[in-house]
């Protein structure tokens, strides 16, 4: 099937960026009174659960802090502080683009692909990204932005994949979605689409068996990546080209769900 679109993800994926989502949930802890603190080990587990909200409530469910119920009670309102300070890092420019997204992203724009956005974080949250690393005009990039809530059940539900794809109006086999961790190429992978994975710093311990191909970035011309898994895709970075070789395979190599 030739390639019609790409879909990222966002968090680890556009970015290095779980390291200050980490600090700005602490830092909301402080700001509500909490004596909890995430610390790298203990992020890295609740990871595993997708979307601020739902980390938070597990967190709760399963190692009860204290005041955990009030804090139930106030779960959105806690949030919210969080996405804010999240947005001041953003904004003050720490956050910066991982190596091949910016070329791959403009070069598939300028050649006519649909891009899409597929992430469990808050819309608000990729807004502000994708204005940081690709300028004010980023919106314009991207035909569909898929986050947060908009689907109810988050990544791994292949959900938010699958509402991307109907939003392009592309069918998943026609797509290859760029993913950093387990939960989202599952997500990807179960959606029928053809996934590339760049393991993040958090989640390089993850399985991503379900990937068609892992690397360890999508590299640049004069800084190669390496192939850590699957089918050579490219000679040292991720293009277009590699893309459509890859999207052409048939489903049982490029390891699609039927
Ligand atoms: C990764 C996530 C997010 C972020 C926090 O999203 O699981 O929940 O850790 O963001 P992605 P929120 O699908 O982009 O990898 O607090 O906004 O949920
Ligand atoms: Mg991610």
């Amino acid at each position: 099937m030739p390639l019609e679109a790409l879909i990222f993800d966002v968090d680890g994926t556009l970015a290095e960026n779980e390291e200050w989502h980490r600090r700005a949930f602490n830092e909301s802890f402080k700001a509500f009174g909490l004596d909890w603190n995430w610390d790298a080990d203990l992020y890295r587990e609740l990871l595993k659960v997708t979307g601020g909200k739902e980390r938070i409530r597990h967190f709760i469910e399963t190692a009860s802090p204290p005041h955990g119920s009030e804090v139930l009670a106030k779960l959105l309102a806690l949030h919210a502080d969080k996405t804010a300070r999240y947005a001041d890092y953003v904004v003050s420019g720490v956050i910066t683009a991982k190596p091949g997204i910016k070329r791959l992203v403009l070069e598939a724009h300028q050649n006519g692909l649909r891009l899409g956005i597929a992430t469990t974080t808050a819309l608000s949250n990729v807004e502000a990204l994708i204005a940081s690393i690709f300028g004010a005009d980023a919106r314009h990039l991207f035909a569909v932005i898929a986050a947060g809530d908009i689907v109810p059940r988050k990544k791994p539900a292949p959900d938010i994949y699958l509402y991307a794809c109907e939003r392009l109006g592309v069918a998943p086999s026609a797509c290859v979605a760029i993913e950093d961790s387990e939960n989202g190429v599952q997500a990807a992978h179960d959606a029928g689409i053809a996934v590339v994975a760049a393991p993040s710093f958090y989640l390089s311990g993850d399985d991503f068996s379900k990937a068609t191909s892992v690397v360890s970035d999508l590299g640049e011309p004069d800084a190669p990546n390496r192939l850590i898994a699957g089918p050579r895709i490219g000679n040292g970075f991720v293009d277009l080209a590699a893309l459509r070789a890859l999207a052409s395979l048939p489903a049982d190599e490029a390891g699609r769900a039927g």
